[in-house]
């Protein structure tokens, strides 16, 4: 390991810290609007499902030389600014010992939902040597990566908290609910134990050399402001808190959350991810001064033509041109069906467009 690998990770010395991706997360100027694509790694591209043939979701996160592979082949085939770590938000659950699997096709399924005080005993704290293969994972990332940097991402307490209360997947969330406003104690201390297992997993990250970290709380749109405020922002706060000191920047994201771009923003995030749903303008009257964002193309819209992708991609960037600071994503995750090309084409496109 040379010398400059081992500066920390959010200081002027950082080998990403000049990186446009980076830059636009503190909102100073850059030479392009960085792009990243929110499931970048994954079902889009053969060679990500051809390395993992017959290796189930979970083994493979737990792999450091497979995981290395998976995360660069989006940075190598599309160019983009970032790197995401490929791993899963409930890989830190199935690390202290919770029962679970990935399901193809489905999903997170829990064995045993967490429903009780008496299962609160099984949220026990996570220490780094739980998750020793992520450390690995990461040193051989960043060496790979150079000068792009690697986000570090966790599931938020409540978009894990939905899993591990429903079991699975759920579209209504309604034994989640159930127990948020039935049992509010029980809530409060359950999300306070995730916040605490979620904040030491980001810490991991962070200090095996991830240069940002994304917070995703995919689900709390299903959740009204006042609800959020009361029931969900503890938690998510105290995640933001236990990184602060890192100087890394923290991003926030969920989906439908138009409501809550606000308070997102307020728990603790630099940058606030947007889903499609709100024009980037709006979003950052909604988000305040002080905050880059993140979005936000339909994912969906790639499955158009190029001429369609070009003119949904020129309104996002049209409504983000006065913005402090834009990162280029989707407003959700690349679809699985989606064409590789397409997104190699509008990480060019976004490139060209913005270079200043
Ligand atoms: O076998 C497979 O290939 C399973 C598909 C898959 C993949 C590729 C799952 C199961 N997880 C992942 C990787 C993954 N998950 C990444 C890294 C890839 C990348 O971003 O480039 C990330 C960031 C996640 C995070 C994740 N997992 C989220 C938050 C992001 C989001 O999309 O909102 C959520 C909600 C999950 C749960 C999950 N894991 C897998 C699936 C299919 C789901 C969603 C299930 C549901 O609908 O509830």
């Amino acid at each position: 390991m040379s010398a400059n690998d081992r500066r920390p990770v959010g200081s002027p010395q950082s080998q990403t810290y000049d990186s446009a991706f980076l830059k636009a997360c503190r909102r100073e100027p850059v030479p392009h609007t960085p792009v990243w694509f929110m499931r970048q790694a994954g079902r889009s591209l053969p060679e990500y499902l051809k390395v993992r043939e017959g290796i189930p979701m979970l083994d493979s996160c737990m792999r450091p030389e497979l995981v290395t592979e998976i995360t660069l082949q989006p940075v190598r085939r599309h160019g983009v600014d970032a790197a995401i770590f490929f791993s899963d938000i409930v890989v830190p659950l199935k690390a202290i010992g919770i029962d679970l699997d990935i399901k193809p096709g489905v999903g997170p399924v829990i064995a045993e939902p967490i429903r009780t005080r008496a299962d609160l005993a099984r949220l026990r704290d996570l220490t780094p040597e739980d998750v020793t293969y992520v450390t690995e994972a990461i040193g051989m990332l960043t060496r790979e990566l150079g000068s792009t940097p690697l986000i570090g991402f966790a599931g938020a307490p409540f978009t894990l908290a939905s899993y591990l209360v429903e079991g699975g997947p759920s579209r209504n969330h309604e034994h989640t609910k159930a127990l948020m406003y039935g049992d509010p104690r029980l809530w409060a201390d359950l999300l306070d134990r995730l916040a605490e297992i979620t904040g030491a997993f980001l810490k991991v990250q962070i200090e095996a050399g991830a240069s940002a970290v994304q917070l995703f709380d995919s689900w709390v749109g299903a959740i009204a402001p006042a609800d959020y405020t009361r029931s969900v922002m503890p938690a998510s706060a105290k995640v933001f808190d236990a990184v602060a000191s890192y100087g890394v920047p923290r991003i926030h994201f969920g989906v439908g959350t138009g409501e809550l771009l606000g308070l997102m923003g307020e728990a603790g995030a630099d940058v606030v991810g947007v889903d499609w749903r709100v024009p980037m303008d709006e979003a950052a009257r909604r988000v305040g001064p002080g905050k880059a964002l993140q979005g936000n193309l339909d994912p969906a819209v790639l499955f158009s033509t190029p001429d369609a992708v070009m003119a949904k991609t020129d309104e996002v960037l049209d409504a983000a041109a006065g913005l402090e600071g834009h990162i280029f994503n989707l407003g959700h995750g690349v679809l699985p069906t989606t064409d590789p090309d397409a997104l190699t084409r509008l990480t060019e496109y976004v490139h060209t467009r913005t270079a200043r």
